[in-house]
């Protein structure tokens, strides 16, 4: 039988006319995934739905079947016709509370997330701290609710439980999201090609950053972490997307013999640091958070504005700016 919430979301959707889905403001698989794959699912019910998201289209996400109807220009709010917002894998919502005062302030909002940090901000929130993904917190509101499925709806789902896991390979991997996959199987997704798309087919540039990165691979007691380091120089010499930046925090932390955490720093275009933590083991939400940042248990990161990465003999270290190093 439907979860009482569920039933208040299908209420939601079915007196819905002009449904808006938005995306996480950092671009990822599940973010995409799950927004697109309520998307078609909106679709077969013979919704009219929209989709935005505030960043570009990563390229190795381009696969996934929709894409092509994500709209970039915040002008989509204008619209008055507007009466139900889904946000997919947001954990605050902050980025697009700028544009909520073009809504009318009645328009109820339903947040799918797995976020232990979300607040829950929706009117109504399916909100999973133990879920691998957001894409199997939708699919089990699907199922539940007994949605039309199809093939697209199925693939893009599955992408999302395929890359928060890096493939069914990290500590979250839950028999949950394994049946869920399954499931989606059943309805024509293909992981092969997911796994391809997202995690093999890198281009000589990404290969040629991962080597870069290979190389300044040391143990940093800063963070208590085998940690590396990307320049913005690197990124701008090979041209590569940030995606590719966090699969290789995905790869290295899969790989790395006797550690519990992976480290990478990167600098970033707008003049300061990111980090992203990945961990077997240790609880690196926490240690995100002592420098402000945030995330889930086993992958947490932060960000360090006006700062830049220095290397001094093999230890890189970020250095804000002033010269105090963190
Ligand atoms: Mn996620």
């Amino acid at each position: 039988m439907p979860h009482i919430l569920h039933k208040q979301a299908l209420e939601l959707i079915s007196q819905a006319e002009h449904i808006l889905l938005l995306t996480d403001e950092r671009i990822d698989g599940d973010t995409i995934g799950s927004t697109l794959g309520m998307f078609h699912v909106l679709q077969e019910m013979g919704k009219y739905v929209e989709v935005f998201s505030p960043k570009e289209m990563l390229s190795i996400l381009e696969f996934i079947p929709g894409t092509e109807v994500i709209q970039r220009d915040p002008s989509i709010f204008d619209q008055a016709s507007i009466d139900l917002v889904i946000i997919f894998d947001c954990s605050d919502g902050e980025y697009f509370k700028g544009y909520l005062p073009k809504l009318k302030p009645s328009i109820p909002i339903i947040v799918f997330d797995h976020h232990i940090s979300n607040p829950g901000y929706g009117t109504l929130n399916f909100i999973e701290p133990n879920a691998a993904s957001t894409a199997d917190v939708v699919w089990r509101f699907i199922k539940d609710l007994k949605l039309p499925m199809n093939k697209h709806a199925a693939q893009a789902i599955l992408t999302g439980i395929t890359t928060d896991t890096n493939t069914f390979s990290t500590s979250n991997t839950t028999a949950a999201c394994l049946e869920a996959a399954h499931e989606l199987a059943r309805y024509g997704a293909k992981i092969q090609e997911i796994v391809r798309e997202t995690m093999m087919n890198k281009s000589l540039s990404t290969l040629k950053l991962w080597g870069l990165a290979f190389e300044r691979l040391h143990q940093n007691e800063r963070f208590s972490a085998v940690t590396t380091a990307i320049t913005e120089n690197d990124i701008a010499d090979l041209a590569v997307d940030e995606m590719e930046t966090k699969a290789l925090s995905n790869f290295l932390n899969a790989m790395v013999e006797g550690t519990d955490v992976v480290l990478v720093l990167r600098e970033t275009d707008d003049g300061g640091v990111k980090a992203s933590f990945r961990s077997q083991s240790r609880d690196v939400a926490a240690q995100a958070e002592e420098f402000g940042g945030g995330g889930h248990v086993r992958a947490a990161g932060f960000k360090i504005t006006e700062a830049r990465l220095v290397e001094k003999e093999g230890i890189w270290q970020i250095v804000k700016k002033g010269g105090e190093v963190l």
